[in-house]
């Protein structure tokens, strides 16, 4: 089935514990571009083991496995901008919902989580054997749990309700056109188009890990997407996966 400009296989679950996780099973005999989609999720996962909701009828749930790139092993950490590019975009052309790009990877509208990303790779040494990049959209939840204040989803933020399939044809369609400039090892044409809908940029923000702590203002991104963050006089380099940073009044 042809969904997105290049071919997808696409395959279904009504119910699965995580599309991340079938994938990676599936990895060794799949070929690249296939597609995962669940109905539901019981154990969606986010980064660092964190839970991700993904109730049935309530969002587009999927992943992608990608193998035999030419994705340069430095670059592979690009493919969550990739996937934070195209799923904001994607939301945005259906819906017209003002989507901005909370570093580094969180759609967020109105401050808010529409669309999270978790981008899982595998190497055989330096060789990079594949990557699983997994998408959860929320499209028509009208609530969430007490524990979530900072996730909406389209229909709650903008009133429209969007089909899976339209999405995540929509999403492939951009994510080959934006994973096949990062092959090509233009990384930076996809900051600088990040940085035009960024939600951080300009901001006050605090960043913080189990070795420090500061607030500051995002000025800008590196090419690679590193976040500047100018705080007393000093400019932070700040790699995700490494830091973890949060407006100082909210989420975004
Ligand atoms: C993410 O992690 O945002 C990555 C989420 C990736 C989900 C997709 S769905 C298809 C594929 N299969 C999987 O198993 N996963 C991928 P992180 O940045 O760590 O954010 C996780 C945090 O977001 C949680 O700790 C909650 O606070 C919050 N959260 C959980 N579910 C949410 C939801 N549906 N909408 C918004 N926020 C949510």
């Amino acid at each position: 089935m042809a969904w997105g400009k290049e071919m997808h296989r696409i395959i279904f679950y009504d119910q699965t514990d995580s599309t991340n996780l079938r994938l990676r099973e599936l990895a060794d005999t799949l070929e690249s571009g296939t597609v995962a989609i669940a109905g539901s999720q019981t154990a969606g996962r986010g980064r660092m083991g964190r839970h991700w909701l993904s109730r049935k009828g309530e969002g587009a749930w999927f992943s992608i496995l990608l193998k035999d790139t030419r994705i340069d092993s430095d670059n592979v950490g690009g493919l969550v901008f990739v996937c934070a590019l195209a799923g904001a975009e994607t939301i945005r052309a259906l819906s017209g919902a003002d989507v901005r790009i909370k570093w580094p990877n969180d759609p967020v509208v109105d401050g808010k989580k529409i669309c999270g990303i978790l981008c899982e790779s595998e190497f055989e040494g330096n060789t990079l054997k594949y990557s699983i990049c997994g998408i959860g959209i929320n499209l028509n939840g009208t609530e969430f749990p007490p524990e979530l204040p900072w996730a909406t989803s389209v229909r709650m933020s903008t009133g429209v309700t969007l089909g899976t399939e339209d999405v995540i044809s929509g999403f492939l369609d951009r994510f080959d056109h934006y994973s096949e400039t990062l092959c090509s090892g233009c990384i930076s044409q996809i900051t600088d188009r990040v940085r035009t809908i960024s939600a951080t940029l300009g901001q006050k923000v605090r960043a913080q890990n189990e070795m420090t702590e500061f607030v500051g203002t995002a000025v800008d991104l590196t090419d690679d997407g590193a976040l500047i963050v100018e705080a007393d006089g000093t400019r932070h380099i700040l790699r995700s996966g490494e830091i973890s940073v949060r407006g100082i009044m909210g989420y975004a």
